[in-house]
């Protein structure tokens, strides 16, 4: 099965929750009015859109209704989803590579959330494309964490920079990029902690591993990777209002879209955050993981 239609399966309980909901709405509504806009709202909500996202969004299709002086209540899917998808696509830029190898690529969030996996997966889908990637384990907390990194390295054939349990993070991400440089890397991945128990420690750890990258590499790191849960709803928008201000968050990957039924959050966060979703997991196979694409997304979540 191709990605398109495994993201599309993937979002087949937030399509339930949601476009079905909308479906029903409009087939029960004569005409577009006050009543029908107030539902549409509720139902955004429901679907963990999120309050604000939800109010704009029927501004929008408010207006392109008026606009295009629209009476036929079965047009509003086809605005909603142009507008979702113009929200999407505002903003969005896909991840940012350094005109000077190698692109450093920090990813962050919460411990649970997927970073581990979607750092082997982001591997995999750029040694696919012809990239020479290294990673590099500065999430060095638990020894378990190291293993499961240096699992996904061998299983995707890349090569691994660690040092032992309870190391210096920073000092994992220098020497990283000693090595990634010294062997020419296109791409360094450097995992991290993500305990938020001692969220202030967590933070100026974060800020540590920068301060260390920019120093060896001005200009790195190149992106800062939010990990956020796509089942946690709007308790993800929370983690990375959190994040990024200590963190120079840089750009989301959305994990575990598929089975949720909370993928309305994609919007939410894009909006809430002024920060690009950047890439979505579906799964936790190599393939399953992609830069995100507006109409590749809306194409799905409205698809019947
Ligand atoms: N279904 C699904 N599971 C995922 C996805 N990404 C990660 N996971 C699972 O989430 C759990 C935590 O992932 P991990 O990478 O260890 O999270 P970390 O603590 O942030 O490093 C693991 O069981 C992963 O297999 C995804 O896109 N879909
Ligand atoms: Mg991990």
């Amino acid at each position: 099965m191709g990605f398109f239609n495994r993201l599309q399966e993937g979002l087949a309980k937030t399509r339930r929750g949601l476009i079905e909901k909308i479906d029903n709405l409009v087939h029960h509504h004569k005409s577009i009015g006050e009543e029908l806009y107030e539902e549409l709202e509720e139902l955004l909500v429901q679907a963990d859109v999120g309050v604000n996202t939800a109010l704009e969004l029927v501004e929008m299709v408010r207006r392109v209704v008026k606009e295009r002086s629209v009476l036929d209540t079965g047009e509003l899917k086809v605005i909603l989803k142009e507008q979702i998808g113009a929200m999407l696509n505002d903003g969005w830029s896909p991840i940012n590579f350094s005109s000077e190898a190698p692109t450093v690529i920090v990813v962050i969030g919460v411990n649970g959330v997927g970073k581990t996996t979607t750092i082997g997966k982001l591997a995999y889908l750029l040694k696919s494309d012809g990239k020479r990637v290294i990673l590099g384990a500065a999430d060095t907390f638990r020894a378990a964490a190291i293993e499961q990194l240096e699992f996904w390295a061998n299983r995707v054939g890349v090569e691994l920079i660690k040092h032992q349990e309870g190391a210096d993070p920073a000092a994992v991400a220098f020497d990283s990029l000693q090595a990634a440089k010294a062997r020419r890397a296109d791409i360094l991945i450097i995992d991290t902690a993500g305990r938020l128990h001692t969220k202030n420690n967590l933070m100026e750890e974060l800020k540590k591993i920068r301060r260390v990258l920019d120093r060896e590499m001005p200009g790195a790191p190149h992106e800062v990777l939010l990990v956020l849960d796509a089942t946690t709803g709007q308790n993800a928008v929370n983690q990375a209002k959190l994040f990024s201000q200590a963190a120079g968050v840089t750009g989301i990957a959305l994990t575990k879209l598929d089975g949720s039924a909370r993928g309305g959050v994609v919007i939410g966060i894009n909006q809430a955050l002024n920060l690009p979703i950047k890439l979505i997991g579906i799964g936790e196979g190599l393939g399953d993981l992609r830069q995100f694409n507006a109409k590749e997304f809306v194409d799905a979540l409205f698809s019947s």
